[in-house]
């Protein structure tokens, strides 16, 4: 089913997240709900920590719509295992920190070993978008959001904003 998804600041969304032992019907579970909730943000990759599981488990599909089917994968464990010199920028926004947008450049390409849902250890190259989300989802599981590539004032800027969003949600 829909989980909710932390909202930046959140000591969780700070936290380094454990390895996940041997899989289990309960994780296989847990990584469809994150697609669930991935897809209905919408979005196009969500981590473990964003609904307050710190467990190193990511989800993501970047496909465009447009340009294909659907294409979730889950990953468990994931590891970048090479990356390439050359770098992209891309104006990266979180599901954590809703609505703020930034430029933050990243390695053009990245090889990725994880395990899947059938237990079984993947390893695959991303380039384009998927490599800028394969990122972005890796660095969650580390206890970093893109907003810390950023100077300090702007990084602060958005903290405050979202401080605000949540007073204002909790007061309903
Ligand atoms: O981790 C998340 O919060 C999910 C992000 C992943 C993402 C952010 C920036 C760049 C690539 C992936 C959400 O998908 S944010 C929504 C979004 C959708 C398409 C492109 C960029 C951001
Ligand atoms: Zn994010």
């Amino acid at each position: 089913m829909k989980r909710s998804i932390l909202i930046h600041p959140d000591p969780r969304l700070k936290k380094i997240c454990t390895e996940v032992p041997d899989l289990s019907d309960e994780l296989r579970t847990l990584a469809d709900d994150m697609l669930e909730t991935m897809y209905a943000a919408p979005g196009i990759g969500l981590a473990a920590p964003q609904i307050g599981i710190l467990d190193r488990l990511i989800v993501l599909d970047c496909v465009k719509e447009e340009d294909g089917p659907a294409r979730p994968l889950a990953m468990f464990n994931p590891k970048i295992i090479a990356s390439s010199d050359e770098e992209n920028v891309y104006e990266e926004g979180c599901l954590s920190i809703p609505d703020q947008y930034a430029e933050v450049t990243r390695p053009k390409m990245v090889q990725v070993e994880w395990v899947d849902r059938d237990g079984k250890i993947q390893t695959e190259e991303f380039d384009g978008l998927w490599a800028t989300c394969v990122q972005h989802e890796i660095d969650h599981l580390d206890g970093k959001l893109f907003i810390d590539y950023l100077k300090p004032l702007k990084r602060q800027m958005i903290t405050r904003k979202m401080q605000k969003l949540k007073r204002e949600r909790a007061r309903g």
